[in-house]
């Protein structure tokens, strides 16, 4: 039987399919059949609020007539299985339309952030051959139809710019929706779901192939650890389209269980806080720096009674112990820690786990079909409790990255263990630490950049002869970008805020742009002569220590 291999991208090996569905972890489950069932078992529940502007809430059966409407709408216009179509919504309603209607029909979303620009959203469509892409209108402040226009110049194969609001010379969604039909070709669960995107540490963001069955797993097991149920309500309040408040357990595994989901327009308190205590929300998912807030603004003093959060999710970056130690007493809910991937392994804390663990652990993954391997820098074994690198296989881990084969063959061992990048330890009792990175990455507070691909927009500068990019510490974040620049000799020097308008204008997310850019003669060279980032790390962290003690 087949196992969602595809030209496009290696799937699960035959027996480890077999064997995951012997297990039960694959239970044949399809995002669309899921909705049916839950809207035909309680069609009068509430699935989604969205509060902006007038509060708007969908029943289950409004959501899945909604999908199967707009599904028939995407048919008619031509989009059909295996089509793909990039969405980027905000928090939305929409969103949810939007999916469950392509899940239906088998088209598959490539989920992009509403943070993305020109350059990535140029990418994902290009480079996916999506035949629609799905925007609002205008979301905080940014026009987002100007954006597809200037998209869709470059990328002819783009046939449909699809908007949720005001469309302008574009097509609105409202438009789209027809008479339902039957899907008569309908995705099978063992094939693919979505296009989900890497953080990366490559020059473009790869994108992360994800089956029904697989990634409906790790909804299942992530409810049961989350202890989400019917009766729960998770607030989306990080951008819906990540995988975190996606799966972990997310909206679709409010879904998948029956429960409320309620939507966030911005993460901050001053808009969850109110929408905590009105809509009752007893679980929600956010990034160290949110947490952080979270736990001062409460600490502060809040008028809204959040005494209905059971479950507070930290993760995408390492949470630090201190901070992780304040949440509990400042919103009176219990800590998770989650530490997970877009390509697959989830790991959490326990509800029940003993304090000292829930705060100074990552946390231990979802299912006992999760392979471990901490491995030195010669992917040898290592004993438990060393530091190496994190290498793991499992019922809901990728074998492949789509249309990547020469990243897969060192993205991948060969026998299928996915090389996380991440520097971990294990514990006696099986959990995860996470003591660093090897991949050429920064983690700016849980949002993903790729060195390289920033490198790669300040090489375009015609003054810039060489870059490397780095983290710096940073005590709300964790860490920022801090951009090393050799200028060309002879070139017209270029200064830094000039450099950081260059990148912008090249039009990419604001949180890729360099925090800070330091001018050198020349980088550090390692024993065979390739850049130091090590050193350069040492060396901007010791002259922002320098600085701080100086003040
Ligand atoms: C989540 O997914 P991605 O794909 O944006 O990023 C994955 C990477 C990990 O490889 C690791 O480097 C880092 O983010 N990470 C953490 C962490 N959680 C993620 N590093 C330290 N501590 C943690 N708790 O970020 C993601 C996906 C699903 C659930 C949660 C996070």
């Amino acid at each position: 039987m087949s196992t969602g291999t595809t030209p496009d991208a290696p799937g699960y090996p035959a027996e480890f399919a077999e064997r995951y569905r012997d297990a039960g972890w694959w239970q044949g489950e399809t995002f669309g059949r899921m909705l049916r069932e839950r809207a035909l078992a309680h069609p009068e529940r509430i699935a989604i609020v969205d509060p902006a502007g007038e509060t708007r809430r969908w029943t289950y059966g409004e959501l899945d007539e909604r999908a199967d409407r707009l599904g028939a709408g995407l048919l008619a216009l031509g989009i059909g299985k295996g089509d793909r179509v990039v969405v980027q919504l905000p928090n939305v309603a929409e969103f949810f339309e939007v999916v469950f209607a392509l899940f239906r029909i088998g088209a598959l979303p490539v989920f992009a952030l509403p943070a993305h620009r020109d350059s990535e959203i140029r990418h994902f469509c290009a480079f996916t051959e999506a035949a629609a892409y799905v925007i609002q209108d205008v979301a905080e402040g940014y026009d987002y139809r100007e954006l597809a226009s200037r998209v869709r110049a470059d990328v002819p194969g783009l046939k449909h710019v699809l908007v949720v609001g005001d469309p302008g010379e574009h097509t609105a969604l409202a438009d789209v929706p027809a008479e339902p039909v039957p899907f008569e070709n309908g995705p099978e669960p063992h094939e693919l779901a979505f296009l989900q995107l890497s953080g990366g540490s490559t020059g473009v963001p790869k994108l992360i192939p994800r089956t029904h069955d697989d990634y409906i797993y790790s909804l299942r097991g992530s409810n049961e650890i989350c202890r989400v149920d019917e009766h729960s309500v998770y607030l989306c309040a990080l951008p819906a389209a990540h995988n975190f408040p996606l799966s972990s357990p997310g909206t679709l595994g409010a879904l998948y269980a029956g429960a409320r989901v309620v939507l966030a327009p911005r993460p901050s308190p001053d808009v969850a806080f109110p929408l905590i205590e009105r809509e009752g929300v007893t679980i929600t998912g956010l990034v160290p720096p949110l947490a952080l807030v979270w736990t001062e603004a409460a600490a502060a003093g809040t008028p809204y009674d959040l005494s209905s959060l059971d479950v507070l999710l930290v993760g995408g970056a390492k949470f630090s112990e201190e901070a992780a130690r304040r949440v509990t007493p400042a919103l009176g809910c219990t800590l998770q820690q989650v530490f997970g991937m877009a390509e697959g392994l989830v790991n959490y804390t326990r509800l029940d786990d003993p304090e000292e663990t829930i705060v100074t652990t990552q946390g231990r993954p979802i299912s006992p079909d999760d392979e471990i391997r901490v491995v030195d820098d010669e992917d040898a074994e290592l004993p438990v409790g060393a530091t190496g690198h994190l290498l793991t296989r499992g019922p809901y881990t990728i074998r492949g990255y789509w249309r990547a084969p020469e990243h897969n063959a060192t993205a991948f061992t060969a026998d299928g263990f996915y090389r996380t990048g991440d520097v971990v330890r294990l514990t006696e009792s099986g959990h995860l630490v996470v003591e660093g990175r090897a991949k050429d990455q920064i983690n700016r507070g849980g949002e993903k950049v790729a060195a390289e691909e920033i490198e790669n927009h300040l090489l375009a500068h015609p003054s810039v002869h060489d870059a490397a990019v780095v983290s710096m510490p940073d005590t709300y974040l964790g860490e920022r970008t801090c951009a090393y620049v050799v200028l060309r000799e002879g070139a017209e020097p270029v200064k830094s805020p000039a450099l950081k308008k260059f990148v912008r204008e090249r039009g990419l997310a604001a949180f890729k742009i360099p925090d800070r850019i330091e001018f050198v003669a020349a980088f550090p060279r390692t024993g065979i002569g390739k850049v130091s980032k090590k050193d350069l790390r040492a060396a901007i962290a010791a002259h922002l220590a320098a600085a701080t003690e100086q003040h």
